[in-house]
């Protein structure tokens, strides 16, 4: 198969001034016709070609002649007309068959509803057309259906609708706003709906609506709420007003991605928009506030200013992760959302750097764009916009954005075009700065101190370097901003907090009138995404552990200590006497009267496996997870009477808030029977059985169930078969038991997991489903997943080849987990890597796993 590649980008030779598309909806066998205004904007003998795939054209004519066999050439792929005038109108028929459409991508059918998902390239499958983001068009819309399909929906204002013979109707629709393909939507069926509005800051009246199954309105009151806080944050933080007089939302249960940030009508996977305390968990309503605003955000950031090509994607993903962090902190607080965030790039972006599918967050070429749906382009992305805002300060920052949404509205752009509006908004060369783009792989940095006690002086030394990634064996020193602050010994403030920016292999910095010997408080706030080693001793991790006023660091000398401790356990050299004095420290952080459940309940949660695993030449999952559980039975025997205590003063009675304190303390509560989940005694167990049999909501019923799943035995079946009772009608929530058996701990969990697939309830055509027991399996279960037989590979390896059969995007995403294969001792690496090539080796595998799959055996 051929590469795209950045390099060979060139703008498409003609413009498509409007487009307009009729749809006469069936479930098997659906008209779409398509009549193109276009006109020749490059040279006289490029022919016309526009992408199509998978369909099957019934007429095709230029301004009403019906065209010749030899006037046109049509394959798989595309759609050529060797000598088209140079303004012409186009019309083609096609037929497509939208039930048969399982890859999720174009027209296809969600329970019994149509709906479409186009980003990247699914458009092509739905009419001919340049299906690539340079090219922006003005879209009208007529949509003709059965009178079983009620809601008649697409992008912009609706314009008329009206019924039709044969209990059939329509509804027509029109966006001011041209847009790329991409952004096309549309969706059919019956729905029940939830209205309001909102005013905008010039006092426009927006109408608001969000559709869902039949007897789910209730349900998406919180997403409603989530957007309209969404829609007043982006005024005030961004300066960013809706444009269009309707804002749409759908949920569906079929969806490859999260949402989707189509104009006007936003599509959501419909785990990602439902909520209510019976099914939701806190994590539900976290992730729906912020994808609610994600796909909000996207409006000016994607929507408006779009993309020139592919390889530009992080302009509008890194960019939007960027603000709807920023909405969730102000929701939610700063710092648990700073921790949070960090604790997620750390697990997927990390590894992807360090591993085969290593990438820049502006990639230069790919097979499939939709294997880069990456955390790279998306969370480190983020990252970047956040250093830039660290580099500049805040009102620079905010000039740059405004300057970028005056400039660029309305086109279709590059990340060069993007930082040039803040390197001349700030008058600052960011020349260097465009290489966090370019240079995949996370730098390590290391400081070390030097304290003159007769002098009052510390020196510190700072060093930058990253290792080879695939393609860039040579990296250059990025510019990265390190925020710094100092301690005294007993956690006094000894100095504010400072931004060093590093931006050579290294560098000095040398401060004056420092009284006492500080403890290095540095990259506060995570304030680059690097891997950070100094010379701090444990000693002054406990300082910073207790007292650090930045809460980000805090937390982080807890996961240092914690981690270091599991590691020499694992390694074979355990510091019983370390182990004390954490479980010590911890205990007295969780008493601090200052701090809030929130940010303990993160305080108690020591560092993933995977995350631990990371830390390794040649990883042993097994050897990990036994060090961890160690140290986790360590602290729930020495902290036994507090975390009981806590347990009991954190349950709420009354009714059920959604909002970010009583999720705090749900959370801490949770944290604790999860901790005292490792002494599994007389009393513990009795605690954590009344803990499950008492949930009134779905986070104190999960909290309550992974305890009992990990007990095993009789706890074990008796609260899987009553949750299952309970909810085996609410598919949301069954994903949830799905999700809980993969996260099984006990040593028959593979067989467990294995035999599930077989379960009437598994359905491997839903992506959520899949998702819940197979990649919570592959990814957060290490230690059953890397079974020394390599039972566990197989599993993951046989799920991919089925699900790539009809849905190669969703089957591309599993692989990643084969991928960390030189990462684990040999006799594991080898394994994973022999699935991986027998991957490789299978006939008719789709591009999509082809490309990550060959590139994961590296
Ligand atoms: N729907 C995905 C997102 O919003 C892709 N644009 O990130
Ligand atoms: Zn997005």
């Amino acid at each position: 198969p051929q590469a795209v590649n950045l390099a060979d980008y060139r703008p498409f030779p003609f413009a498509i001034e409007t487009t307009r598309l009729v749809f006469d909806l069936h479930p098997t066998r659906t008209r779409v016709s398509a009549e193109l205004s276009v006109r020749r904007t490059g040279g006289k003998n490029e022919p016309l070609v526009l992408n199509g795939e998978r369909l099957k054209l019934v007429s095709i004519a230029i301004d009403g002649r019906p065209l010749a066999a030899g006037e046109y050439g049509v394959d798989a792929e595309r759609l050529t007309i060797a000598e088209a005038p140079d303004a012409f109108v186009l019309t083609t028929e096609v037929e497509i068959d939208p039930s048969s459409n399982k890859a999720l991508m174009g027209l296809y059918m969600s329970g019994g509803r149509f709906c479409t998902q186009c980003e990247a390239e699914g458009f092509r499958t739905i009419t001919y057309f340049p299906d690539r983001p340079d090219v922006l068009s003005r879209y009208s819309v007529r949509i003709e259906a059965d009178g079983k399909f009620p809601h008649l929906l697409s992008n912009g204002n609706p314009v008329a609708s009206g019924s039709l013979d044969g209990g059939r109707h329509f509804a027509e629709w029109s966006d001011p706003f041209p847009k790329p393909s991409y952004l096309f939507a549309l969706v059919a069926g019956d729905l029940d709906v939830l209205a309001d509005k909102f005013i905008t800051m010039s006092g426009r009246e927006v109408a608001l609506r969000v559709f869902v199954d039949p007897g789910q309105a209730s349900r998406a009151a919180y997403a409603l709420d989530s957007l309209k806080r969404a829609m007043k944050w982006d005024e005030e933080a961004f300066g960013r007003e809706y444009d269009l007089d309707l804002f749409m939302i759908v949920a569906v249960r079929d969806f490859n991605f999260g949402a989707m940030e189509n104009k006007g009508l936003n599509i959501f996977n419909s785990s990602l928009l439902l909520a209510d305390p019976q099914t939701a968990t806190d994590l539900d309503y976290e992730r729906i506030e912020a994808v609610v605003a994600h796909e909000y955000f996207h409006n000016w950031t994607g929507n408006r200013i779009t993309c020139r090509d592919w390889f530009q994607l992080c302009l509008k993903e890194g960019f939007t992760v960027f603000r709807d962090q920023g909405l969730s902190a102000d929701m939610r607080g700063a710092a648990v959302q700073r921790i949070k965030d960090v604790r997620a790039l750390r697990a997927r972006q990390f590894a992807e750097d360090a591993g085969p599918l290593a990438h820049p967050v502006r990639p230069s070429s790919y097979l499939k764009i939709d294997n880069f749906y990456t955390a790279t382009i998306y969370e480190k992305g983020a990252e970047i916009i956040r250093m830039l805002k660290a580099i500049l300060g805040a009102p620079a920052f905010r000039k740059g954005c405004d300057l970028y949404f005056q400039r660029h509205d309305g086109e279709a752009t590059t990340v060069e075009a993007f930082i040039a509006c803040f390197a001349e908004a700030s008058g600052r060369d960011l020349s260097g700065f465009f290489g966090w783009y370019e240079q995949a792989g996370t730098p390590s940095v290391t400081i070390e101190t030097a304290y003159d006690a007769a002098a009052g002086a510390l020196t510190l030394t700072l060093t930058q370097s990253t290792s080879p990634t695939p393609g860039q064996p040579d990296k250059k020193p990025l510019p990265i901003p390190i925020a710094i602050g100092l301690l005294a010994a007993d956690g006094r403030v000894l100095r504010d907090t400072e931004i060093v920016l590093l931006d050579q292999a290294q560098m000095t910095v040398r401060w004056d009138s420092i009284p006492e010997p500080p403890v290095l408080s540095a990259l506060r706030g995570f304030s680059a995404p690097v891997n950070l080693s100094t010379d701090a001793r444990p000693s002054d991790r406990y300082v910073l552990f207790g007292s650090d006023t930045d809460l980000f660091n805090r937390w982080e000398a807890g996961q240092t200590l914690a981690r270091d401790l599991i590691l020499t356990r694992a390694a074979g050299a355990p510091d019983e006497v370390g182990e004390e004095r954490y479980a010590d420290a911890l205990g007295r952080a969780l008493v601090d009267d200052a701090a809030e459940p929130a940010f303990k309940a993160l305080l108690l949660a020591l560092p993933s496996e995977p995350d631990l695993a990371l830390m390794f030449e040649a990883a042993d999952p097994a050897a990990l997870h036994a060090a961890r559980d160690h140290l986790r039975t360590r602290i729930a025997v020495h902290l036994g009477d507090l975390l009981r205590r806590l347990h009991g003063e954190m349950q709420i009675n009354g009714e059920f808030s959604s909002d970010a304190a009583a999720a705090g303390r749900r959370a801490l509560r949770n944290a604790c029977a999860e901790a005292l989940s490792a002494d599994p005694h007389a009393e513990n167990l009795a605690r954590l059985l009344g803990h499950f049999g008492a949930a009134r909501n779905m986070t104190d019923m999960i909290g309550g169930l992974y305890p009992m799943v990990a007990m095993g035995g009789v706890p074990r079946e008796k609260a899987l078969e009553s949750f299952h009772h309970a909810w085996r009608t609410e598919p949301l929530v069954l994903d949830k038991w799905f999700a809980v058996q993969g996260r099984d701990p006990n040593p028959d969990a593979l067989e467990r997991v294995i035999a599930l697939t077989q379960h009437p309830d598994f359905e491997p055509t839903n992506p959520n489903r899949l998702r819940a027991l197979v990649s919570t399996f592959a990814n957060f279960n290490p230690a059953r997943f890397h079974d020394p037989s390599g039972a566990g590979y197989a599993f993951l390896a046989d799920e991919i080849l089925k699900v790539d059969a009809f849905n190669p995007m969703t089957a591309a995403r599993l692989v990643e987990p084969l991928g960390g294969w030189r990462r684990y001792k040999p006799e594991l690496g080898d394994l994973m890597r022999a699935q991986l090539e027998r991957i490789v080796a299978h006939p008719n595998l789709s591009k999509n796993v082809l490309e990550l799959a060959s590139k994961a055996l590296g």
